[in-house]
């Protein structure tokens, strides 16, 4: 069995979807996710001038080999955008694999630890009466677990950490003004003062029972964070994402010192190098990478048996920088992982969406259940990419009241 072509499409509904598809000497082919949200290009064109011409001719069964191919004979490791690319290939060989097989991918990972893997939903607004509605609107869906967030007075409407993530797109394209990104202010003395009770008063209109998250996004100093973590003790979150940016791993130590409030780091990981000292000296809850920046099922089920050693727990990413490849691929992990957490989700669901990537997978009551059909169970629909193209979009830029940039 040999692979034949390949092929990478770029765009879609409101997002620049990075779509392989590897075909075979077989007839069977494999799809596979490299979106690098707002850099969507760089994979593109990394795979169509330098892998694809290497894959031809490759045995596509030989999924660990490729991967150590293309890691090793880079020279340069790692990196969000070569990381993406081999996350595309890999998922496309374990959809070719399973196809093979005529079983799904869980079954390949070791088959169901459980039937329905718990999802949060996205729950936000301008301000808090606004992000209690939204939280009430997931709890009757059957949500037990929202990330909440909410625009803090004083402070812009409208701001990245709080409100660019409401709705189901995350539509990125949208932030594009002019020559470039969206500009956002902030201010983390008014968050400071703010954000715990805010998060008190929805323990205290939702109870014990709806687990909360809420997302830094990367915009506290060490002591700030660790302050925060502390004063959210009492309200028990499920977890407190990225506060501080992750770089610094040392001041997630220092974060630990003062609190016990979950951590949950790594969206933006994109290797196991990444998350290493981080799992291995306990500093965190949760692992939030993802199948398309960390490298694809190969490379994600090493840094989910790594953080199984040490009671951390898996929360992959699931906002719509990826598509709905890439959330099968976690969730082919996500029935398998003896470690599981939860499942950030947002990306399925919309009708164009559903339309260009079809599958079986089923979101119900916030539990994602995973589809028996062979390899990934998503398709991709070539003909409805047809009615998409590339449009370039930004990531919002911070800044700080006086003007300095700061973390977005
Ligand atoms: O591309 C960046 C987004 O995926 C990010 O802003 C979303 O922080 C995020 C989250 O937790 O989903
Ligand atoms: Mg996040």
């Amino acid at each position: 069995m040999k692979i034949t072509s390949a092929k990478v499409f770029v765009g879609g509904p409101n997002k620049n979807y990075v779509t392989l598809k590897i075909m075979t000497s077989e007839g069977i082919y494999g799809v596979g996710d490299a979106t690098l949200n707002n850099r969507e290009t760089l994979p593109a064109h990394y795979l169509e001038e330098y892998l694809i011409p290497c894959l031809v001719g490759m045995d596509p069964r030989n999924s660990e080999d490729i991967w150590q191919y293309f890691y090793r004979g880079a020279y340069f490791r790692r990196g969000p955008i070569a990381m993406a690319a081999f996350g595309a290939i890999d998922m496309a060989l374990w959809d070719i694999k399973g196809k093979i097989a005529g079983l799904p991918v869980y079954q390949l990972l070791g088959g169901k630890s459980r039937d329905g893997a718990m999802l949060y939903a996205h729950a936000s607004g301008n301000d808090l009466e606004d992000l209690m509605d939204s939280i009430a609107y997931y709890r009757e869906q059957g949500y037990q677990a929202v990330r909440v967030q909410c625009g803090i007075p004083g402070m812009p409407k409208g701001g990245g950490y709080a409100v660019a993530d409401k709705g189901d797109t995350q539509n990125y394209i949208t932030n594009f003004t002019g020559n470039g990104p969206k500009i956002e202010t902030w201010n983390t003395d008014k968050y400071m003062r703010y954000m715990p009770d805010a998060l008190g008063e929805i323990r205290d209109r939702f109870g014990w029972d709806m687990k909360l998250l809420h997302d830094v996004h990367h915009r506290l100093l060490p002591r700030e964070a660790a302050q925060f973590a502390k004063e959210v003790e009492q309200h028990r979150l499920y977890w407190l994402e990225d506060p501080t940016p992750a770089e610094d791993q040392d001041a997630l130590a220092f974060i630990r010192q003062h609190s016990t409030t979950p951590l949950a780091i790594g969206e933006v990981f994109n290797s196991i190098y990444d998350c290493n000292k981080l799992i291995q000296s306990n500093l965190i809850d949760f692992i939030r990478v993802s199948a398309t920046y960390a490298g694809g099922i190969t490379s994600l089920k090493r840094i989910v048996d790594l953080a199984g050693l040490h009671n951390v727990q898996t929360g992959f990413h699931g906002a719509p920088s990826h598509s709905p490849i890439s959330m099968a691929a976690q969730a082919h992990i996500n029935a398998w992982a003896p470690n599981f957490g939860i499942q950030e989700y947002l990306v399925l669901g919309t009708t164009e969406c559903d339309a260009l990537f079809p599958s079986e997978h089923k979101a119900q009551k916030g539990f994602f259940y995973v589809s028996d059909a062979p390899g990934l169970g998503v398709d991709f629909d070539e003909q409805e990419a047809g009615r998409y193209e590339f449009k370039r979009g930004y990531h919002p830029v911070a800044r700080l009241e006086d003007g300095t940039v700061w973390n977005y």
